[in-house]
């Protein structure tokens, strides 16, 4: 029998989960796990790049990891788990360290917006983090790395790493491909449609979270930000406020475009922008119902993640026992 084609993904418990990181990330996972041998984590490793408060990092977590499984993945049939319960991503990452070059890390735009962002602490993490997420893919050996939009540059650069380490050593690491949804792979902010809808800026008026209540959805989707045309139609380039309604409209209720524009047809925004907020509130509300159950059930959660990882590690620990002998560490 064929082996199973192998999917892997992480999140940044950076911030509560937005409509962006569903859209863009979680809802491409589901519904694979019959097709695919699925691992997704709790990039946990990666979040301390940004200043995090201790107890928000472990409270976020545990409801990043309720919410997976509020949103379809199945522990039995998924692997899901926290990095830092895997040692073998931050060991893996080291050594890929000194094959990523200092150039390609500087090109990273994400490492240019957080930077920038971060003025205070542009530490040495935020810059070699490429490194890290290329351990966290590579350990795995998979086939596909589902992830919005932005994190194509960083697939890329594990592409590039991983090819750089097998010409030197010989074949080392599966080359995975990104696998960006349709639909959905970049959400915009509701408040500023040029940037993307960020999960860990406090400060994004325009953000809607998994969580948020059915009131603050609707006021969110009320307050978006469109143009004077007064005109429901997708333009990407001119009308991008309108055309980011469009997109999660359309991601939430599987109507294409032209459906779209037909069916708001001479009608006012206001109108529009109440049926986005509606289609969001039932497309979530099943999700947060289930998130809820989960997080009251502390003891089922903790089995989940040492399940997990023990399942993780063990993978994870054959690929860097075969790296480390690849370049000559010596044997314990
Ligand atoms: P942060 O704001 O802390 O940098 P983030 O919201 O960008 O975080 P990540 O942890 O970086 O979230 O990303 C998780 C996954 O969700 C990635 O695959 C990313 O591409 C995807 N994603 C995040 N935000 C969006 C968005 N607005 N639209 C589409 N996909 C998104
Ligand atoms: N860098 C990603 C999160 C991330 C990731 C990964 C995604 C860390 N490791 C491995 C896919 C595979 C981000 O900032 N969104």
């Amino acid at each position: 029998m064929d082996e199973k084609k192998v999917m892997l993904s992480g999140i940044k418990p950076s911030g509560d989960l937005t409509l962006g990181s569903y859209l863009g990330a979680i809802r491409n996972w589901s519904a694979r796990a019959e097709e695919f041998d699925c691992y997704y984590f709790m990039a946990d490793l990666h979040a301390i790049t940004v200043r995090q408060k201790p107890a928000d990092l472990r409270r976020r977590t545990i409801e990043q990891l309720a919410q997976y499984i509020a949103c379809g993945l199945d522990p039995e049939k998924n692997t899901l788990f926290i990095q830092s319960h895997v040692p073998a991503h931050a060991e893996l990452g080291w050594v890929l360290n000194c094959y990523a070059m200092f150039g390609e890390l500087s090109r990273m735009t994400q490492f240019k917006d957080k930077s920038a962002k971060n003025a205070d602490n542009i530490n040495g993490g935020l810059f070699t983090y490429p490194a890290l997420m290329a351990a966290d893919i590579l350990l795995y050996q998979p086939d596909y790395v589902p992830v919005g939009e932005d994190q194509k540059q960083h697939v890329e650069l594990t592409r590039d790493i991983a090819n750089r380490f097998n010409h030197i050593y010989g074949d080392t690491f599966k080359i995975p491909e990104p696998y960006i949804p349709k639909v959905g792979a970049r959400i915009m902010s509701l408040a500023n449609p040029e940037a993307k809808m960020s999960k860990s800026e406090d400060d994004d008026p325009g953000r809607v979270t998994l969580m948020d209540p059915p009131e603050v959805i609707m006021r969110q989707f009320k307050r978006a930000v469109t143009d004077c045309d007064a005109c429901v139609r997708y333009d990407p380039e001119n009308k991008k406020g309108v055309s980011n309604l469009m997109t999660i409209y359309a991601a939430a209720t599987g109507k294409t475009f032209p459906e779209i524009e037909r069916e708001f047809d001479g009608q006012l925004y206001g109108a529009f922008k109440t049926a986005v907020g509606e289609a969001v509130v039932e497309l979530l509300r099943p999700i947060q119902e289930e998130t809820k159950r989960l997080l009251a059930d502390k003891a089922y959660l903790e089995s989940v993640c040492k399940n997990g990882a023990e399942k993780a590690g063990y993978i994870a620990n054959k690929t860097l026992r075969k790296v480390y002998k690849r370049v000559g560490f010596v044997a314990r």
